[in-house]
Formats: structure tokens, C-alpha cells, sequence
């Protein structure tokens, strides 16, 4: 197991002196945003977190090993490749043992992220249930995930190309409890107000902290949802984003989008659509979840 890690310097420093440590993915690297604002947000998120008192871990598969925080050429490397494989659960091994280049989903970040003892993720939006699954059957992997494996996902709810409803509804029936920070409410991503609660409102890192190891303690495996709102300043206004997301829905479905093609081609078009404002609200959002996910996982180190 331990073969298949390969931690960065500077990680492997943080897991010596016992440091928080904080995971990245690099799925919203590879094809989340476009170059060079992804690898510049890859960046500044990073530094987000060593300013708050925590060590960034990016996580990706690069020649047949799986990097626990990464060398900038290799940021640049991700961010640039066009054909960097995006990985969720099912596609790890193919990726690992061919020696391919992966960018890791919140689903396989959380998977590698626990095998090499980090507690926290932070990322922008998790997958969900898309909307008209009844028929699509199109169901994140990453609800899976967080279904099974322990690791606190800081992120800013899900956005409305999901059914956000029937996403809740899914963490309900699979014991993943979803925490809102700041506000009774769960977010969606671009805007602070899905219209949903969330499970419970944990305002500050060490209430988030407390309630997580406990949840541990008590031998109640899997994934926490720490939902944390787009700051005000930079969120978008719904009725604009609802009508631009109805739009992308539209095209994917005209154009037969399927599989795990849907999700990259709705935010690229998302982006295109509001002329490059929703990157702008994107990286925003990230940034501010890098800095509660920060605090978290100094708050669960001193726990
Ligand atoms: N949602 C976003 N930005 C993202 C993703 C989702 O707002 O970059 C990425 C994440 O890596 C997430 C993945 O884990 O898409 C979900 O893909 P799918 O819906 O195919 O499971
Ligand atoms: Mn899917």
C-alpha cells in the first residue's frame, strides 16, 4: 500500500512533525477551470492554506504512483495536459497500474486522502444526483464515497446542474451528514442559498472539529459535507445562473453528453455562457473553503 504514496517533500516534513494537512484535488485542475486560471487558483489555494496554519496536500496520479501534494512543474503539468484522465473510484487501478496520468474527483481524493491519514479536503462543489437520474441513472460516485470513507469534505454545497433535492436525500439515506457553516442554509455553489437546510449549522472549526471525532469515535465510518457558503461579495445572482445552468442542461442533452463527460461539459459551458464571471465566483468560493478547511484540520489536530 504504502508503495503506491508518494508524498511531497513538503507533506512528508508535515506528517513528521505532526502538522494539520489539508488535500486538494485535481480534477477541478484538469477540468474544472481552464488554463492558466486553474493552476494559478491551484496556487493560491495552496497558499490559502499555509497561511492559515496547515499544509496543502494536492493530490493526483503521476507515472504509476499516487502524489500526496505535488512539485509546481507538476501543477503545470495537470493543468496544461489534455488528456490528464479524470479518476474517480472506478477508475484508480487502470490509471495507477498504466502508469497514465490522473486527475483525482472528490471521490478518489477522498479514497487517497485517507490512505494517506489526512482528515480534511477541501474542494469547490462535490458531485450529486444530476437531475432526471430516474432515467439517466447519473449519480456522482463522490455521494458514494462520502458514504464510506472518513474524510471531511469542505466545499460550497452543489450546484443546480444537480437535482440538489434528491442529492440530500441520497446523503440522508447513506448516514452522511451535511454541516452549513455560518448559515442554517445549504449552498449552491454559486449562489449562498439552495432553497434546502442543511443537516446541522457547526459555525465554528472546533464545534466542526468536535462533532467529527465524535462521529469517528462512535465507529460511524464514512464522509462529512462541511457546506460552506460562496462569500457574499462574489456570489452570483440565481435567477442569472438558473437560467444559464437551464441553457448547458439544455446542449448536453441535445448533444447526447453522457457519463462522466456530463460534469466537465456543463462548467465549461457554464463558463463560457456567463463570459467568465462563474470562474471568477469559482475561484473565490475555493479560496474561502480552503481557508475553513484550514481551520478545521488544525482544529481536529488539536482534538
Ligand atoms: N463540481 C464542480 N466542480 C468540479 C467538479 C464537480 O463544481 O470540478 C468535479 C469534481 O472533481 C467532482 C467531479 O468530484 O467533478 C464529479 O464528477 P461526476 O459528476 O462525473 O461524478
Ligand atoms: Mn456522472
Amino acid at each position: 500500500m504504502q508503495s503506491f504514496l508518494q508524498f511531497s517533500p513538503e507533506v512528508q516534513a508535515a506528517r513528521a512533525a505532526g502538522k494539520p494537512i489539508v488535500a486538494l484535488e485535481s480534477t477541478i485542475i484538469s477540468h474544472g477551470m481552464p488554463y492558466p486560471q486553474n493552476v494559478q487558483t491551484a496556487r493560491e489555494v495552496e497558499q490559502v492554506i499555509r497561511d492559515a496554519g496547515a499544509v496543502p496536500a494536492t493530490i493526483a496520479i503521476i507515472d504509476g504512483r499516487i502524489c500526496i501534494g505535488l512539485a509546481d512543474e507538476q501543477l503545470e503539468l495537470l493543468g496544461q495536459s489534455k488528456d490528464a484522465i479524470k479518476v474517480s473510484r472506478r477508475d484508480l487501478a487502470y490509471v495507477l497500474s498504466q502508469k497514465k496520468l490522473g486527475a483525482t474527483t472528490v471521490a478518489a481524493t477522498m479514497i487517497c486522502a485517507k490512505l494517506a491519514g489526512i482528515e480534511v479536503f477541501v474542494t469547490g462543489g462535490i458531485g450529486g444526483v444530476h437531475r432526471g437520474a430516474e432515467t439517466s441513472f447519473d449519480i456522482s460516485a463522490d455521494l458514494q464515497e462520502l458514504a464510506q470513507t472518513g474524510v471531511a469534505v469542505v466545499c460550497a454545497g452543489v450546484k443546480s446542474i444537480l437535482d440538489i433535492g434528491l442529492t440530500l436525500e441520497y446523503l440522508e439515506t447513506h448516514g452522511v451528514p451535511v454541516v452549513s457553516v455560518g448559515q442554517a442554509a445549504f449552498p449552491a455553489f454559486f449562489t449562498r442559498d439552495s432553497g434546502f437546510k442543511a443537516d446541522f449549522q457547526l459555525d465554528t472549526p472546533e464545534e466542526q472539529a468536535r462533532f467529527i471525532r465524535t462521529k469517528w469515535q462512535l465507529g460511524l465510518e464514512g464522509g462529512v459535507v462541511v457546506s460552506n457558503p460562496v462569500p457574499e461579495a462574489s456570489a452570483m445572482q440565481s435567477e442569472e445562473i438558473d437560467a444559464i445552468i437551464a441553457q448547458a442542461l439544455g446542449e448536453a442533452d441535445a448533444q447526447g453528453v453522457k457519463g462522466k463527460l456530463v460534469t466537465p461539459f456543463l462548467l465549461a459551458r457554464i463558463k463560457e455562457l456567463t463570459g467568465g464571471r462563474s470562474l471568477v465566483t469559482n475561484i473565490a468560493l475555493v479560496k474561502h473553503n480552503a481557508l475553513v478547511g484550514a481551520r478545521l484540520a488544525v482544529a481536529l489536530n488539536a482534538e
